[in-house]
C-alpha cells in the first residue's frame, strides 16, 4: 500500500474530489456556535448540517468550536487537534452504498478540565451566538424524585461554591452569560441536541434553577434574555471502530483516526427562537417550526422507545446488533406490536405526517445491515433512557386502560439483565450504566422479592404501586427468571 495521507488541512488539496473536501475556507470561519459534547451524534448531525452549509456560501460566522469538559475528551482533544478539527462521514445506505464526505465545519476545540476560563471567555465572546449541547439525557441533572434540579448533586455544590473553575455544564453557561450581561453583550441561545422531550424546555428549567442558586439577579436576566428552542434531533450512528478506520485506508489511502459513520437518513426539527441570530439550517434540510411537540413525542416513543425494546430484550436473548434483532421475524413482530399497540396510541396527531409510514421508515433504518448498531450502544445508560423513551408510554396507558404487556416484558428483560450483566446463556454483557450498581442491587433481589427492581424509585417513580403494571410486570419477571428465552413470553404477547 502506498503511504496512508494523514488528514489535515494542509492535506486536502491531495484527497480524491469523491471525499467532497470542504470547499469554503476554513481560515476565514468564525466560531458563531459552541458546542459542548463532541461524539459521533454531533459530528454526524449539527457539524454535517452546518457543513453543508458552510458549502452553500456565505455562512462564515457559523463554524463550531467543540467543547469537552472532562478528562476523557483529553483524547478527543488530541485526536481533533492533529486532523485540524476534520473528519470523514461515512454515510452506509441499506442497499450497500457508502458515501464518505469530509466535513470541516468544527474550527476548533477546547477542554474545560484543562482551562475553564479559555471555555467560559470562548462562550462569552461576542461572536459567540448558539451554546448547542449533547450532553446525553442524563446529563441534564435531574432528579428523578422531584423531576427538578438535583442541587445535592456534589459536582453542583461544587459549581456553586467555585463559580469559575465548574465541573457541570450549567456552571460554565452561567458563568459565561455573567461575563456577557457585564460587558453588554447580547446573550447566546442555548440549543439542546439531545433525546429528551422539550429538551430546550427542560435546559432552561435546570440552567435558570442553578443561576437561582448561584446569583438570583443573573437568573432573573437569563430568564429574560436567553432563548432555549426544543427540537427533535434524528440519525442513527453507531459508534465509531477499527473497521471505518481501515475502510477510509484501503479505499482512499486516508489515515483518519476518528471517522463517524451513519445512516443516510438525517432529521432536525427545531422551534423557531433563538437570542441572536441563527445559521439558515433550513437551506440544508432542517425545519423550523412553532411547535416541535408532536414531532419530538413521535421520535423519542417510537425510535428511541423502539430501540430500548429491541436492546434491552436483545441483549438478553444474545443478539449483538440492531439489524441483527429485525432479521429475527420474532424480533420484527414484536418491535412492530409494540409500536401499533403501546407507543402509537398515545400519539398526537402530527400535521403532515403519516404515522405508519413513519413507522414502516423506521423499521427499514433498523434493519440496515451496514449500520452495525450495537446493543451496547442502545442499552448504555438505561437509566437515563428508559424513564424518557418508555416510562411515560406505560403511564399514559395505564391511565387509558390500554395494553402496557410489551412494555412490562421489556422492563422485566432490564432486570433480568442488569441483575445478571449476562444473557441467557450466560455470556457477559458490556454493560454501562451510571447507576448499574443500583440496578443490579435491586435486581438482584429479584425473583424473591419481584418487585424490587421497580422499587428503585430513582428510575421508576411510583410505578410499583400501581396494580395494572405491577402484576403483569411480577408475572413476567418470574417467568424470565425460571427460563430466560425472552422469546417465549413474545411470542404469548404477539399471539405467534
Ligand atoms: C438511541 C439513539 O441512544 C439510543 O438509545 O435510540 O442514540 C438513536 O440512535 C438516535 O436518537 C437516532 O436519532
Amino acid at each position: 500500500m502506498n503511504a496512508l495521507i494523514p488528514l489535515n488541512q494542509t492535506n486536502l488539496s491531495r484527497l480524491p474530489q469523491e471525499l467532497l473536501p470542504p470547499s469554503y475556507d476554513r481560515g476565514s470561519i468564525q466560531s458563531g456556535i459552541v458546542h459542548v459534547g463532541v461524539g459521533g451524534f454531533h459530528r454526524s448531525h449539527e457539524a454535517y448540517y452546518t457543513d453543508a452549509l458552510l458549502r452553500s456560501g456565505d455562512a462564515l460566522q457559523w463554524g463550531i468550536c467543540g467543547i469537552g469538559l472532562r478528562r476523557p475528551d483529553q483524547k478527543i482533544a488530541a485526536v481533533l487537534e492533529a486532523q485540524d478539527h476534520l473528519y470523514t462521514l461515512i454515510e452506509k445506505a441499506p442497499d450497500g452504498r457508502v458515501s464518505s464526505r469530509i466535513i470541516g465545519s468544527i474550527v476548533d476545540f477546547l477542554l474545560g478540565c484543562d482551562d475553564p476560563t479559555a471555555v467560559i471567555e470562548r462562550m462569552a465572546r461576542p461572536e459567540t451566538k448558539i451554546v448547542s449541547l449533547t450532553i446525553t439525557e442524563g446529563g441534564y441533572n435531574v432528579d428523578r424524585n422531584t423531576q427538578k434540579f438535583d442541587a445535592d448533586n456534589p459536582d453542583a455544590q461544587h459549581d456553586i461554591a467555585n463559580p469559575l473553575r465548574p465541573r457541570l455544564v450549567f456552571g460554565y453557561l452561567t458563568a459565561a452569560l455573567k461575563l456577557r450581561r457585564e460587558r453588554g453583550l447580547p446573550a447566546f441561545t442555548i440549543q439542546s441536541c439531545d433525546n429528551i422531550q422539550h429538551n430546550g424546555d427542560l435546559t432552561r428549567d435546570m440552567v435558570l434553577a442553578f443561576a437561582g442558586l448561584q446569583d438570583p439577579g443573573l437568573a432573573d436576566w437569563i430568564a429574560g434574555e436567553v432563548r432555549f428552542p426544543n427540537a427533535m434531533v434524528d440519525r442513527i450512528t453507531p459508534v465509531t471502530t477499527d473497521a471505518e478506520i481501515e475502510y477510509l485506508q484501503q479505499q482512499f489511502g486516508l489515515q483518519d483516526r476518528w471517522p463517524v459513520t451513519s445512516e443516510p437518513f438525517c432529521q432536525w426539527i427545531i422551534e423557531d427562537q433563538f437570542s441572536n441570530g441563527r445559521p439558515e439550517w433550513e437551506a440544508v434540510g432542517a425545519q423550523f417550526v412553532s411547535d416541535v411537540t408532536p414531532y419530538e413525542k413521535m421520535k423519542l416513543r417510537l425510535l428511541n422507545a423502539g430501540h430500548s425494546v429491541l436492546g434491552l430484550l436483545g441483549s438478553v436473548y444474545g443478539y449483538q446488533t440492531i439489524d441483527e434483532c429485525v432479521a429475527d421475524p420474532l424480533f420484527a413482530t414484536f418491535l412492530r406490536s409494540f409500536l401499533d399497540h403501546e407507543a402509537t396510541p398515545v400519539l398526537d396527531a402530527v400535521a403532515g405526517i403519516d404515522v405508519e409510514a413513519y413507522k414502516d421508515t423506521l423499521i427499514e433504518r433498523f434493519s440496515n445491515p451496514n449500520i452495525k448498531d450495537s446493543l451496547p450502544r442502545i442499552c448504555l445508560d438505561s437509566s437515563n433512557k428508559v424513564p424518557v423513551f418508555l416510562l411515560p408510554t406505560i403511564e399514559e396507558n395505564i391511565q387509558q386502560g390500554r395494553s402496557i404487556s410489551h412494555a412490562a416484558l421489556v422492563v422485566a428483560a432490564w432486570c433480568y439483565y442488569s441483575d445478571k450483566h449476562a444473557d441467557r446463556h450466560g455470556h457477559a454483557l458490556d454493560v454501562s450504566d451510571p447507576q448499574a450498581a443500583a440496578l443490579q442491587a435491586a435486581a438482584r433481589r429479584t425473583p424473591s422479592d419481584p418487585l424490587a427492581f421497580i422499587q428503585l424509585k430513582s428510575v421508576f417513580g411510583d410505578l410499583a404501586s400501581d396494580p395494572r403494571f405491577s402484576q403483569p410486570y411480577q408475572q413476567m419477571v418470574q417467568q424470565i427468571y425460571a427460563n430466560p428465552d425472552v422469546s417465549v413470553l413474545m411470542q404469548s404477547i404477539v399471539g405467534q
